[in-house]
């Protein structure tokens, strides 16, 4: 503190509000972020999910933009063409939901948005390309994506069948399994019905095991969100068996039911056979029994799910059909009809095993089925191992299994596979082994109308008819109302009627639009392109993909993701692209929280409505009404605890939003906005400013010759500043923006101690005054990723007449920086895994903590706490697990 009262001397104030919009213009003037496809320095594509245009942004929405920003920055200073370039995610409901509730149109209403969020953007001093800026809603977009389809469509990755969908009766439209929250639709709050409808879908199916096995290839991306995807995916092993249908107890025109099984295993614990209640036998038996049938259209009721319809109350109907067990000639077991049995998976039929599932364990309680158990637990009394009310799915020793007693799970899976395989049913082994996957093909057809048009012209006699290329776009009609419920494509005649391409009979539009994660599937390609004619240029893309670093929320760790990955290997097929993982690094952000506030009535009230007073009791500014505090939590605009870039750009300056933003919290964690935080940030960046000053007035002037030797005092400034620009490269480089402004305010102190002695000293000797400037020009360029306003200001200050953006990064003299940190080899339980590099100075709770940060670490954690982390100083690093 003493310190900065010391530098205050003969610096101005700096004035963010006046400095920030000038270098903005001046970047923006002379197209420094404007990014040359035919640029000869290697590349580095950086880029944010991009935004839906809701309306405004808060300083939530900021935290991953500028985070990109301080890479794409860095990355241009290190010598790289960088592209770091921004879109607007403009299809979707909540512009029709707009439309009907302020009787404007989505169109009008997305592109007022995106005007106002553009420039809230633009306000937080981005280095994007603007020149590439893309809205998935403009024509000029979306005629490449209606390509896209026709491409997949001939190479039989699109193709239409009747589907089951989730129909949400109140807004009318089909809903993503997403979408549906506890059974009812995630807007209106309509409980969902089931509804059978044609639909498009994209085969990506086809790729269940490439986009499963790429996942192995990501090692830039987070472990857990491969572990989504690998679950999303859902490969398993198992098998099909036959079940034969006991003599007196079989239907009329069946012999026997087919199952799917990852537990074969457990086939002496089987109590029943269970169909889905759209197994074609359910429904041949519902024909001549109304109870069935009944029970049937009860099941209807709620989502289609996985989710859905395994938290639904276990429903089940008594056939009355028993089958034979396939190891048992003498049992016989029944059969029911159950709601938890998927028609889309497996085979649509199980044998439920109670004591080692819980689905079934509930079923069998209910309908009083045996439950006997045939997995025993390690270490436990056979004879008094009992199933209460939770089934036991975990390792063992099989029993009361005949010839499987005694053996492990594993090898009872493979002895009875083999067992199985031998027998037969008719022609047929009674089983066949099987893989099988969770994932879906992707429904793709909604029933709404600002989304991109499907092209495709539906004619009576030749079917569905792609729309011939040379009509793309197919555009959307602009004179359409919202006053009644429903697609308004539906009733648009004009735009609908039209005659068939092949044929010239008359025919009808596909009305259907593409869901909206069809959009951002491809964008990150549209993005390589500088060619308004050539949307997708496979050169482009072949020159910037994949994209080095992408950043995002958690929430799109599977079906945005996943669908991407997707994208690219469908068009790889189609000969489009030549990429086949679109997103080598993958980066998930925390989100920013906030305090939220209530007045007296319970009404939510903005930060700014709000005052702390000296005795700690939180105001209303306007007439002094007590406020309740809640916790901090997500940023949102319905309970208003958001603040605006603009507020703060008008109070503290924008690089003070940014610095803070960056500073507080590992940039994966939440991290909390608050007034202390952002003043905190604000006396940083008045800090550098004088330190930056001060260093003008005593240091060397620009260019200045190295003198032949330093000091003491001259040579410790020097080493602190090299090391700075080597730690927070690091730190950038490895995202970790809270540990590289730690870096720099330490920087700070050392800085600040130097100019105090050179202003004691009175005349600062040549070697003193030359550490000056150099440590000024480091620290300048060190922080001007983060606070590029600033920076630049201090650019100018130090006499430079080029732009700090268009600067290089500092070189470092690698004898400064000898004896500053070490590598130390970081063993799991005695094997080498890694390495890491820390300052010599780190102590062991600085070395251990980084340690934990390790990817390898953490895999081989898992989740749990090291029994114990030995660190030998300067020398080796063993983490026991
Ligand atoms: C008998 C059994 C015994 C099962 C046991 C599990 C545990 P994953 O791993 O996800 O593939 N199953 C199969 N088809 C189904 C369908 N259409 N709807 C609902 N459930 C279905 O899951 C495979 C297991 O899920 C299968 O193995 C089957 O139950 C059930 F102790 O067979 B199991
Ligand atoms: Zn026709």
């Amino acid at each position: 503190m003493t310190e900065e009262r010391t530098v205050e001397q003969g610096s101005d104030r700096y004035n963010a509000r006046e400095v920030e919009p000038r270098w903005q213009k001046a970047w923006a003037e002379t197209g420094t972020f404007r990014t040359r496809n035919d640029d000869p320095r290697p590349k580095f594509f950086v880029m944010e999910m991009f935004p839906y245009p809701s309306g405004r942004i808060h300083i939530g929405h900021g935290r991953n933009y500028v985070m990109g920003d301080v890479l794409a920055r860095y990355k241009r200073m290190r010598g790289f063409n960088v592209l770091h370039p921004m879109g607007w995610d403009a299809f979707g409901l909540p512009a029709e939901n707009a439309a009907i509730e302020r009787n404007t149109h989505p169109k009008a209403w997305t592109y007022e948005n995106i005007a106002s969020m553009r420039e809230q953007l633009q306000l937080l001093g981005l280095s994007l390309d603007w020149s590439r800026e893309l809205a998935t809603c403009d024509p000029s977009y979306y005629v490449e994506q209606q390509r896209i389809f026709l491409d997949f469509l001939e190479n039989g990755l699109a193709y239409r069948k009747e589907s089951e969908v989730n129909w949400d009766p109140v807004d009318n439209t089909v809903l993503a399994n997403e979408q549906v929250i506890d059974g009812r639709g995630w807007r209106s709050g309509a409980i969902v019905e089931r509804r059978k409808l044609s639909q498009w879908f994209l085969r990506i199916t086809d790729f269940a095991q490439e986009l499963l096995e790429g996942l192995d290839t990501l090692d830039r991306w987070p472990e857990k969100v491969r572990l989504m995807q690998r679950n999303w995916i859902g490969r398993s092993e198992g098998m099909e068996v036959l079940f034969e249908f006991a003599r007196g107890f079989a239907p009329q025109d069946a012999q026997s039911v087919k199952v799917y099984t990852t537990r074969p295993d457990t086939l002496f614990g089987a109590a029943f056979l269970a169909l889905s209640p759209d197994h074609p036998l359910a429904r041949t038996l519902a024909q001549q029994d109304d109870k069935l049938a009944t029970f049937i259209a009860e099941c209807k009721k709620g989502g289609t799910s996985a989710e859905e319809i395994e938290t639904q109350e276990k429903q089940g109907y008594n056939t009355g059909l028993k089958v034979v067990h396939p190891l048992d000639a003498e049992r016989t077991v029944p059969v029911y009809v159950a709601n938890f049995v998927l028609m889309d998976y497996g085979t649509g039929a199980i044998f439920g095993c109670p004591a080692h599932d819980q689905r079934d364990l509930d079923f069998a309680r209910k309908y009083k089925l045996p439950v006997v158990p045939v997995v025993l637990p390690p270490n436990t009394d056979p004879g008094s191992f009992a199933i209460d009310d939770e089934a036991y799915d975990g390792d063992g020793t099989l029993f009361n299994s005949g010839f499987m007693d005694g053996m492990s799970v594993p090898d009872a899976k493979e002895a009875v596979a083999r067992q199985l395989e031998r027998f037969r049913v008719g022609d047929a082994p009674q089983g066949t082994r099987k893989v099988n996957f969770r994932l879906r093909d992707w429904g793709i057809s909604r029933q709404r109308y600002w989304g991109c048009p499907i092209p495709i012209i539906h004619c009576e006699s030749c079917g569905p008819v792609g729309v011939p290329r040379e009509q793309l776009p197919v555009t959307l009609p602009d004179d359409v109302t919202f006053d009644r419920p429903g697609n308004p494509l539906d009733r648009n005649a004009a735009w609908r009627n039209v005659p068939c391409p092949k044929c010239g009979a008359p025919a009808k539009r596909e009305t259907d639009t593409m869901d909206t994660f069809v959009d951002s599937s491809w964008y990150y390609l549209r993005y390589a392109s500088d060619n308004a004619e050539k949307p997708l240029d496979k050169d482009a893309v072949a020159h910037w993909l994949p994209v080095d670093q992408y950043i995002g929320g958690i929430e799109h760790a599977i079906l945005h993701l996943l669908y991407s990955r997707f994208f690219t290997r469908a068009l790889k097929k189609c000969g489009r692209v030549n990429v086949t993982e679109p997103f080598a690094g993958l980066f998930t952000q925390g989100m920013i929280v906030h305090e939220s506030y209530k007045d007296v009535q319970g009404r939510w009230l903005f930060p700014e409505e709000v005052r702390r007073e000296a005795d700690g009791r939180t105001v209303k500014i306007d007439d002094g009404t007590p406020v309740t505090v809640l916790p901090p939590e997500k940023m949102s605009k319905s309970k208003r605890n958001v603040v605006a870039p603009e507020v703060v750009a008008d109070t503290y300056g924008v690089d003070c939003a940014r610095w803070f933003m960056l500073s507080d919290t590992p940039p994966e964690r939440d991290s909390e906005w608050t007034q202390g935080g952002i003043e905190g940030a604000w006396r940083f960046v008045q800090r550098v400013w004088r330190l930056v000053n001060e260093a003008v007035a005593l240091g060397a002037p620009v260019g200045s010759d190295r003198p032949g030797a330093f000091g003491d005092v001259a040579l410790d400034l020097r080493r602190a500043a090299h090391a700075l620009v080597a730690r927070v490269a690091e730190d950038v480089e490895r995202l970790r923006f809270n540990v590289a402004v730690a870096h720099v305010h330490e920087f700070a102190n050392e800085f600040g101690a130097a100019i105090a002695h050179a202003r004691k000293a009175g005349e600062v000797p040549a070697d003193l005054a030359f550490a000056l400037r150099e440590a000024a020009e480091m620290l300048a360029c060190v922080v001007a990723p983060m606070i590029p306003h600033l920076a630049e200001e201090c650019w100018k200050r130090l006499g430079h007449d080029t732009l700090m953006a268009e600067a290089s990064w500092p070189a470092t003299d690698a004898a400064l920086l000898q004896n500053d940190s070490v590598t130390l080899p970081v063993q799991i339980n005695g094997k080498k895994r890694d390495d890491i590099i820390v300052s010599r100075e780190a102590t062991v709770a600085e070395i251990e903590a980084a340690v934990l940060e390790l990817e390898n670490v953490q895999r081989a954690l898992e989740g749990r706490t090291p029994k114990r982390i030995i660190v030998v100083p300067q020398r080796i690093v063993n983490v026991v697990v």
